[in-house]
C-alpha cells in the first residue's frame, strides 16, 4: 500500500517509455508513485526490477489513481506517457476525478501534437495545471538521460526545473559532447543537462515535433549515402559500415552516423556470411511526427521542402508492391560503376551529406522561428541546439556549430547566412552538386539531397520565375501582380488575352 503524501512524482503510462523514465528518476533519489491501465504491467514489472535495479525500492507501484494521487507530495506532480492522442485527455479526466487540485501540476511527456497541448492548458485549467514536455532518447535515453523539451506555466516549470535537469542527459561543460558512463544506479555526475524552458503553453511538444522532422530527413540522407556508395562503387555493407565509421571521427560525428555504422555491419543470423541490413525490408514506416512538421510547414508557408521529401521517401517506400511491378515496366538509365577514385567519391558524398543536412536544419530553424510569431514564444535558438547534443536521436557534433551560429547572432535570419555555415557549403556545394548529378545520370533516387540543393539554390536566388506564374495566376484569375519598377504593395491587372488593354493599377497599400 503506497504511503500518502510520500511520493515526489506520480507517473502513469508504464510502457517503454514510462518504466525507463521512472528508473531514471529513482536512481536520482526521487521516489516515483507509478500506474498503468492494465494493472498487470505494474505487477510485472515491479517483480522484474525487484532483482536487478538499485533503485526499485524508491518505485511505488499503484493500482488505481486515488491510490495514486493521495501518494503524492504537494503541488502533486504528475507524469503522462501514454500512447497521444485521446488516451492523454482519457486520463486527465480521470486523474481530476480522482482527486487532483488546481495547483497540481500534471505533465505529459508524450508525443502530442502542440495545439493539443496548448487547448490541454486552457481546457483544464480551472481544475490544474497542465504541462507539456517533449522527452527525445526512446528506451536508453529515458533510461539514462534523455533530451527533456518543456513548456508551459513558467510557475510550474520552477516546481519541474530540478527533476527535468536531473533526468536530462547530459553534456560535458566544455566539449559539448554527451557524458555516457552511465549504469543503473549509477546516473552520470557532472555535465550541463539537456532541458531547458522553451516557453508557454504549446513550445515545448512544438520544438519536439520539429526536432522529429528533423530526425526524419537526417535519417533520409543517410540512407540517400548510403544507396549512392553502395550503387555507384559497389560497396557492401561492412565496407560502408568502415565509410560511416570514419565520418564519426569528423563533421559528421552523431549518433545516427553511429548506429548506421553498427548497423551495417550486422551479420544475418540466418545467412551466416551475408548482412542483416540486405534483408531488411524496404517499407519504412512513421508514426506521425515528421508528417505533422511537413503540414505545419505548408501551414505557415515556410519552405521546408526537404522534411517534407523526408516524409514522402517514406511513403514512397511503402508502397514495396507497387513499386516491385513498376520496376519490371518503367525504364531509366543503368547504373554504371564510377569510375573515378574511390576516396574521392566517398568523400564528396561526405560533403554532399553535410550540405544537405545543413540545408535541412536551416529549414527546421525557420520553421522554429515562424511558429514563434504565430504563438507569441520567444523561442532561443541557441539553447534549443544545446538541449539537442545529448540524449535525443539527432544529437550531433554539428549541434554546437549552430549553438555558435545563434550566440553570435540571436536574430539570425536563416542558418545558411551564419558564416560558418555559409563557409561550408561554399567549400562543399562543387562536390554536393556533382552527387546530385550523379544520382540523375545514373536513375538512383536522391530526394532529400536534390531537394536540400533546390532549397538552396532557391534561397541565394534573387530572381526566380514567379514572375511567370504570378502572370499566369493574373491571367486565368485576375489575381493581381505587383512590379518590380512600382512599389511593392501596388497591385496591377491585365486583361490579357486582348491585346493592347491597358494595365489596371487594382489596389494601393493602405496609407
Ligand atoms: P505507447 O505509446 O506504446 O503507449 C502505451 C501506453 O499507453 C501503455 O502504458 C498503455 O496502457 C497506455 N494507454 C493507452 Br495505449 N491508452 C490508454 C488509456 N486510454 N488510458 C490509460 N493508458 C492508456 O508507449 P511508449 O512507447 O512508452 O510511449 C509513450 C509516449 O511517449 C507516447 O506518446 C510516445 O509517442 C512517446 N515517445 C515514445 C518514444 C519511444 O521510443 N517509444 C520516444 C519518445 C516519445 P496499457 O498497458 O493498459 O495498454
Amino acid at each position: 500500500m503506497a504511503q500518502q503524501n510520500a511520493a515526489d512524482i506520480g507517473l502513469i503510462g508504464l510502457a517503454v517509455m514510462g518504466q525507463n523514465l521512472a528508473l531514471n528518476a529513482a536512481d536520482h533519489g526521487y521516489s516515483v508513485a507509478v500506474f498503468n491501465r492494465t494493472t498487470s504491467v505494474t505487477d510485472e514489472w515491479i517483480e522484474k526490477i525487484k532483482t536487478h535495479e538499485p533503485s526499485a525500492s524508491r518505485i511505488i507501484p499503484t493500482h488505481d489513481l486515488r491510490q495514486l494521487v493521495a501518494s503524492l507530495k504537494r503541488p502533486r506532480k504528475v507524469i503522462i506517457l501514454v500512447k497521444a492522442g485521446a488516451a492523454v485527455d482519457a486520463v486527465v479526466k480521470q486523474l481530476l476525478e480522482a482527486g487532483i487540485e488546481k495547483d497540481d501540476i500534471v505533465v505529459d511527456c508524450g508525443n502530442s501534437l502542440w495545439t493539443d497541448t496548448i487547448r490541454r492548458e486552457k481546457e483544464y485549467a480551472s481544475r490544474c495545471k497542465f504541462f507539456g514536455s517533449g522527452v527525445s532518447g526512446g528506451e536508453v535515453g529515458a533510461r539514462f538521460g534523455a533530451s527533456m523539451m518543456p513548456g508551459g506555466d513558467p510557475a510550474s516549470w520552477k516546481h519541474l526545473q530540478s527533476i527535468w535537469e536531473a533526468v536530462a542527459a547530459k553534456v560535458d561543460v566544455k566539449t559539448g559532447k554527451p557524458l555516457e558512463d552511465y549504469a543503473p544506479g549509477k546516473p552520470v555526475q557532472g555535465g550541463v543537462p539537456c532541458t531547458t524552458y522553451l516557453g508557454p503553453d504549446g513550445a515545448g511538444h512544438y520544438v519536439k515535433m520539429i526536432h522529429n522532422g528533423i530526425e526524419y530527413i537526417d535519417m533520409q540522407l543517410i540512407c540517400e549515402a548510403y544507396t549512392l556508395l553502395g550503387n555507384l562503387l559497389g560497396l557492401k555493407a561492412d565496407e560502408l559500415a568502415k565509410v560511416f565509421a570514419h565520418w564519426n571521427e569528423g563533421d559528421l560525428d552523431s549518433y545516427l552516423i553511429q548506429i548506421t555504422a553498427d548497423i551495417l555491419q550486422q551479420h544475418d543470423p540466418k545467412h551466416k556470411n551475408e548482412f542483416l541490413v540486405d534483408y531488411v525490408l524496404d517499407a519504412a514506416g512513421q508514426k506521425g511526427t515528421g508528417k505533422w512538421t511537413g503540414v505545419n510547414a505548408l501551414d505557415m508557408g515556410i519552405p521546408a521542402n526537404s522534411i517534407a521529401e523526408a516524409v514522402f521517401a517514406r511513403c514512397l517506400s511503402a508502397l514495396k508492391d507497387e513499386r516491385v511491378q513498376a520496376s519490371k515496366q518503367l525504364k531509366g538509365p543503368q547504373t554504371q560503376t564510377y569510375s573515378g577514385n574511390r576516396d574521392e567519391l566517398i568523400n564528396a558524398v561526405r560533403q554532399a551529406l553535410y550540405c544537405s543536412k545543413i540545408c535541412a536544419y536551416a529549414q527546421g530553424f525557420q520553421l522554429m522561428r515562424e511558429a514563434q510569431n504565430e504563438y507569441k514564444w520567444k523561442l532561443n535558438f541557441a539553447q534549443i541546439a544545446a538541449i539537442w547534443r545529448g540524449g535525443c536521436i539527432i544529437r550531433a557534433r554539428f549541434l554546437q556549430k549552430i549553438t555558435d551560429a545563434y550566440t553570435r547572432d540571436s536574430e539570425l535570419v536563416n542558418l545558411l547566412l551564419d558564416p560558418y555555415f555559409n563557409e561550408q557549403i561554399s567549400k562543399g556545394q562543387a562536390a554536393w552538386r556533382q552527387v546530385v548529378s550523379l544520382a540523375a545520370v545514373n536513375g538512383i533516387a536522391a530526394p532529400a539531397f536534390m531537394s536540400a540543393l533546390a532549397y538552396y539554390d532557391g534561397y541565394r536566388s534573387a530572381r526566380l520565375p514567379a514572375n511567370l506564374l504570378q502572370a499566369q495566376r493574373d491571367y486565368f484569375g485576375a489575381h493581381t501582380y505587383e512590379r518590380t519598377d512600382e512599389p511593392r504593395g501596388h497591385f496591377f491587372h491585365m486583361d490579357w488575352p486582348e491585346a493592347g488593354r491597358p494595365q489596371v493599377l487594382v489596389t494601393k497599400p493602405a496609407k
